[in-house]
């Protein structure tokens, strides 16, 4: 059939109903109308053949074809399952192929039964889809639009290819949107119901099996109530996509694409659904017929997955649409509260969506660079979370939230914490620099003194800083704080360094007076106890000068050395013990002995060559000498020894005390005590 007689047809069409019409006869009402939208190849020859057939092999839902319908339809099922009568030469087929493209419009009638004896009868029509493109020409297409004005659900078909596809993705939009505003008139609402049919579903890579058919699943019907993000959102988190992620992805970007679809029906009704069928199950196998064409044809397998979905979902909406007008009043007070809902959720999505701005806003406003903005910002997200509109109507917007809200506080904590810890390595650093510079300034009183304050004023906000750590992290920093407030203290005051320096100064002439006389062994001065002599003005620079700073750590230390000396000096005026021995000379003789003659407290006795033990008592109160003598018998030799401290002098080179003549030499042991007593203790 060329194009005029398509319009011959659809004119006859036309004409008929006119007859009926006129006529007077009942159009009958009780036939359920389904009229399934599809532009050219979209799949709606196959789909009702196929629903036809394969609706024979369920228990609870049968499709019988009356009429011509029925040989139209296992016609074209024989020709899919390459059991075709070629119609040209009468011969057989026995090659699988799809039936042709339509031409014009083909009326369909059938019966369904659904549960056990419930008939229902269904109208429809197969036409081509040529017809309805936006474009094509005038009263075909107004026929068509009259026959699903007529309809009480419509099923719009589109396949894979179209969808992918944006130019012929934007052309179906057009004609879906030209089709729902022809249905609903000047009516905002449309009032029927309106199937969204993906056909060719065996195209899409995550779609495996009859589950996946419908899109919108029970008790998620409130869905269809939200705007088209709230609408994707929750198609997503439907129980059964849990366990089918890579269907998940592939939904969410086909319905992506199908966004445009759902405005014209998202703001006109609540009664839609979406559907995956595929006619073939697995995909066509494309051959090379006996011509050398490659045709696509049926694969062998026919496994139609989900086909009557759409169809008994339509017979379901229609027959609930039929009993609510039974009761007008019942449809208005549902469509009013229908109505009241949607506004509702309309209310509630205006208000979250000003929450959610606010929230933006704040969130916004709160400068990163501060301590505490992720708490900060933690705590808007918790405040939208918490609203209690919000976390009954918008859930998930709440749980968002509060995810967000658990992220900050961690990074803020975080963040904050680094960034409070980095400020206290900041301020140490600064702290000790400050006291390093005390020393610039020591000379100055009035600067080195406000520099002191400045950096006790630091110690005290580095204290804040520490305080504001808990755990070790505190303590570690109060014990650094600490550090540096002893430093400081240790730091003296300009004045005082000054005054620091003149006692060292004293104490230092004190000290080289003690070693020089110690190295000219001036024992008189070192240990006597006249006032001119060294104890007595070492004791005269104690009490008076370093007496006066008791609280000076230096000059305390200087009184300390200074008593232990004085305390030796007192040990000696008490008398010591100093031993001596006495050694023959090198190549000296035996025989010879000492006597101490005069000497109260000296040993006296023989002493024999290398002979030990022997003690003389310092300070020599007396003036004595030593006699030698040798076989018992004294010689010539008598060496005189000074009241004092001079016999100390003895150990002038170590053996002053030496006899050319007789070669012995008389060792005082001063290494061991007169040395120790003073040695250092300056
Ligand atoms: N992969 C796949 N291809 C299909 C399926 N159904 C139909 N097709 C292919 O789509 C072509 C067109 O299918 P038809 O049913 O004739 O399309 P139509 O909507 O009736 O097209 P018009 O009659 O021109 O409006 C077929 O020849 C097949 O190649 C299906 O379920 N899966
Ligand atoms: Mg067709």
């Amino acid at each position: 059939m060329g194009i005029p007689g398509i319009f011959k047809q659809a004119g006859k069409l036309k004409k008929k109903t006119d007859q009926q019409a006129q006529k007077g006869e009942q159009v009958d009402h009780s036939i359920f109308r389904i009229g399934v939208y599809g532009h050219k190849g979209v799949g709606k020859t196959v789909f009702f053949t196929i629903a036809y057939m394969d609706s024979k092999r369920s228990p609870d839902f049968e499709i019988m074809a009356l009429g011509e319908t029925q040989e139209i339809l296992e016609e074209k099922y024989n020709l899919m399952r390459g059991q075709g009568m070629d119609i040209a030469t009468g011969q057989k087929i026995s090659t699988r192929r799809f039936p042709p493209l339509s031409t014009g419009e083909q009326k369909l009638d059938f019966e369904v039964r659904t549960g056990r004896n419930t008939i229902i009868p269904i109208n429809t029509i197969d036409y081509s889809g040529e017809l309805i493109y936006i474009d094509a020409r005038g009263d075909l297409k107004q026929n068509l639009i009259d026959f699903f004005k007529g309809c009480e659900c419509i099923l719009f078909f589109i396949d894979p290819d179209a969808i992918q596809n944006e130019g012929e993705r934007s052309n179906r939009v057009a004609a879906f949107t030209d089709l729902i505003s022809q249905l609903s008139g000047f009516e905002k609402r449309l009032k029927i119901p309106v199937g969204l049919v993906v056909s060719k579903a065996d195209e899409l890579p995550g779609f495996k099996s009859a589950e996946q058919s419908i899109l919108i699943n029970k008790g998620n019907g409130y869905i269809r109530a939200l705007n088209f993000s709230g609408f994707l959102r929750g198609v997503l988190k439907q129980r059964v996509l849990a366990n089918r992620p890579d269907w998940k992805n592939e939904l969410e970007q086909m319905l992506n694409r199908l966004e445009s679809f759902f405005k014209p029906l998202l703001n006109r009704t609540l009664d839609y659904q979406v559907f995956f069928i595929s006619s073939t199950g697995n995909a066509p196998q494309v051959i090379t017929d006996p011509k050398g064409d490659r045709v696509k044809v049926p694969p062998e397998d026919l496994r139609p997955l989900g086909v009557s979905q759409p169809l008994m979902w339509a017979i379901q909406r229609i027959a609930a649409y039929r009993r609510a007008a039974a009761f007008k009043n019942v449809l208005k007070w549902t469509l009013l509260v229908v109505a009241l809902v949607v506004d509702l959720v309309a209310f509630g999505q205006f208000y979250n969506q000003l929450k959610v701005k606010n929230l933006k806003s704040l969130v916004e406003n709160e400068s990163r660079d501060v301590p505490g903005a992720g708490t900060n910002i933690a705590k808007h997200y918790d405040n939208y979370a918490n609203n209690i509109i919000i976390k009954t109507f918008f859930g998930d917007f709440s749980k968002l939230a509060q995810a967000e809200s658990k992220y900050y506080r961690s990074i803020g904590d975080r963040q904050t914490q680094k960034d409070q810890q980095d400020k206290f390595g900041k301020m140490l650093t600064e702290i000790d620099r400050a006291i390093a510079g005390l020393g610039a300034v020591s000379s100055d009183s009035a600067k080195f003194d406000a520099a002191k304050l400045a950096i006790q004023d630091q110690l005290g906000k580095a204290d804040t800083l520490a305080n504001s750590f808990q755990g070790t992290t505190k303590t570690d920093m109060i014990a650094q704080i600490n550090l540096r407030r002893d430093k400081l203290k240790s730091v003296p005051s300009g004045g005082a360094m000054v005054a620091a320096q003149n006692l060292r100064d004293q104490y230092e002439t004190f000290r080289k007076d003690f070693l020089d006389n110690l190295a000219i062994q001036n024992y008189d001065y070192l240990l006597g106890m006249g006032p001119d002599q060294f104890p007595t003005k070492l004791k005269t620079f104690k009490d008076s000068v370093l007496g006066a700073e008791p609280d000076n750590t230096a000059a305390v230390n200087y009184s300390h050395f200074i008593q232990t000396y004085l305390n030796a000096v007192s040990a000696f005026e008490t008398g010591v013990l100093v031993p001596f021995r006495v050694e023959g000379a090198t190549g000296g003789e035996g025989g010879y002995s000492l006597f101490f003659n005069g000497a109260k407290e000296a040993p006296e006795g023989e002493v024999i060559s290398s002979g030990t033990g022997l003690q003389f008592r310092l300070p020599i109160t007396q003036q004595f000498n030593i006699d030698v003598h040798k076989g018992g018998k004294p010689t010539s030799q008598s060496y005189p020894v000074g009241i004092g401290y001079t016999i100390l002098k003895l150990n002038n080179q170590r053996i002053k005390f030496v006899d050319p003549n007789i070669n012995i030499r008389l060792i005082f042991d001063l290494e061991r005590s007169f040395l120790p007593l003073f040695k250092d203790k300056l």
